[in-house]
């Protein structure tokens, strides 16, 4: 992970969004100008507030915050104010309250933009074993976080703020309001039932984790609903709820628009893919690869096609059919190599450098595609003469089983990649 940053502000974590399992290096964090000395120790928590202009909201938040968690916490505990470069400049006024709360940091991101994202950079530089969140705008009630501390004190990886439990509640919602949140709980339980069934409030922005449950798994949220990514990606074993009431707001204006429905969307397609059934099924057979796999064959047919015709038509070159066939059949498994080795398993093939091991590729898709032909000369006449199978049907079928073949044996022979420097 690399650090950029400025003067007394804490620096931004950079790279992909992965919270390492101890607390970041000190050698790793830029030594501010202004000899801010932020070591690596480890503390017992770490509350992430992140903000965007909350200029009106967050002197008041960062007072009662520091005044509930002082006497329960001593010095083992840190706040820090992740705010996207607010016009407000929010960041600034946190900036000036950090000479009276010593406990408070300020991240101001310029480069990236985002809720989730903001709370995951403020963790990735956070140095507490319990990781939390909670909005900037007074809306969430401080006090619940004695309970929320407790929990995880009895063993929970992760407590949530819940609006749908005892003691929990809107204050004054419109009914759109109320239905488009429990809209999108139901769309989310159908689409991700193990995730979002989880917790009673998976849309609640207010809860804490263990670092351990989620550390070194990276992310990659989409709008509002870090909650989501946390019991998506994170191995969450046991799970606490506390009731709470979401209070209106007082200063300020909510950032909240139809866009954050359509990230919500977004992020559960996501988070399906790569978590779902489909996401399993990613795992053991990689489904994109051998789409672009097949692809790639079927520009070959055309290929193929096209140097037969230049070749060996009457109009054309006239070649004898069988010099002319050999040599299309050549042209083509040369363009779908080129193409594989770009596309298809370009990632893997950036692994091996060199034109020696890039012609050490195309002789071994060679002999694969030469050994398909085989394969599917012999699938044919099996199922034609000794099933008696409709003989296209039977190429068809053929083609089918020798395409799986062909990009089995190439993923794991031609672009094998050893884990040997
Ligand atoms: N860093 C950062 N913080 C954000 C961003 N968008 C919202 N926030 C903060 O995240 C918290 C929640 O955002 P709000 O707009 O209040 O959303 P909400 O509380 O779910 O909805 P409302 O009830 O309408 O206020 C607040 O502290 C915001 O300042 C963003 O893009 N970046
Ligand atoms: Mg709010």
């Amino acid at each position: 992970m690399k650090i950029i940053g400025t003067s007394l502000l804490l620096p931004v974590p950079t790279g992909v969004l992965c919270i390492a399992a101890q607390p970041v290096a000190s050698e790793d964090l830029q030594k501010p100008k202004g000899g801010l000395i932020r070591g690596a120790q480890k503390l017992k928590f770490s509350l992430i507030v992140p903000t965007y202009k909350e200029a009106a909201n967050v002197e008041a938040i960062v007072q009662q915050l520091t005044r509930l968690l002082n006497p329960v916490l001593d010095n083992d505990y840190e706040i820090i104010l992740v705010d996207d470069d607010s016009p407000d400049r929010t960041w600034e006024i946190a900036q000036s309250l950090m000479a009276t709360y010593p406990m408070l940091q300020v991240m101001r991101r310029q480069q990236e933009r985002g809720l989730s994202t903001a709370v995951i950079r403020g963790w990735q530089a956070a140095r507490g074993e319990i990781l939390g969140v909670i909005d900037g705008d007074l809306q969430h009630p401080p006090e619940v976080l004695y309970q929320l501390l407790k929990a995880i004190e009895e063993g929970a990886d992760l407590a949530v703020a819940s609006r749908h439990v005892d003691g929990g509640g809107v204050s004054d919602w419109s009914p759109t309001r109320r239905f488009l949140s429990r809209g999108a709980q139901v769309l989310g339980l159908l689409m991700l039932p193990n995730v979002v069934g989880r917790v009673s409030d998976p849309m609640s922005g207010y809860f804490l984790v263990r670092r351990s449950v989620i550390a070194e798994r990276p992310m990659s949220p989409i709008g509002y609903k870090i909650l989501l990514e946390v019991l998506g990606r994170g191995t969450i074993g046991e799970v606490a709820e506390v009731g709470y009431v979401f209070q209106e707001r007082q200063e300020g204006e909510s950032k909240v628009t139809w866009r954050q429905y359509l990230d919500y969307v977004g992020h559960l397609v996501r988070l399906q893919t790569s978590q779902g059934r489909i996401g399993r099924l990613r795992q053991r057979f990689p489904i994109e690869r051998f789409v672009r796999f097949g692809l790639v064959g079927l520009s070959g047919v055309f290929v193929d096609m096209a140097m037969l015709y230049l070749l060996s038509d009457p109009t054309m070159l006239g070649w004898n059919l069988t010099r002319s066939k050999i040599l299309a059949a050549e042209v083509a498994i040369l363009n779908n190599f080129l193409w594989n080795d770009r596309w298809t398993f370009g990632d893997l093939s950036s692994y091996q450098h060199g034109w020696q091991k890039r012609l050490k590729r195309f002789l071994k898709f060679n002999v694969i595609c030469l050994s398909g032909l085989v394969l599917n000369v012999l699938i044919l006449n099996v199922l034609f003469n000794v099933f008696g199978i409709n003989r296209y049907i039977a190429n068809l079928m053929a083609i089918a089983a020798v395409t799986f073949w062909n990009f089995w044996l190439n993923l794991k022979l031609s672009w094998r990649v050893t884990d040997a420097k």
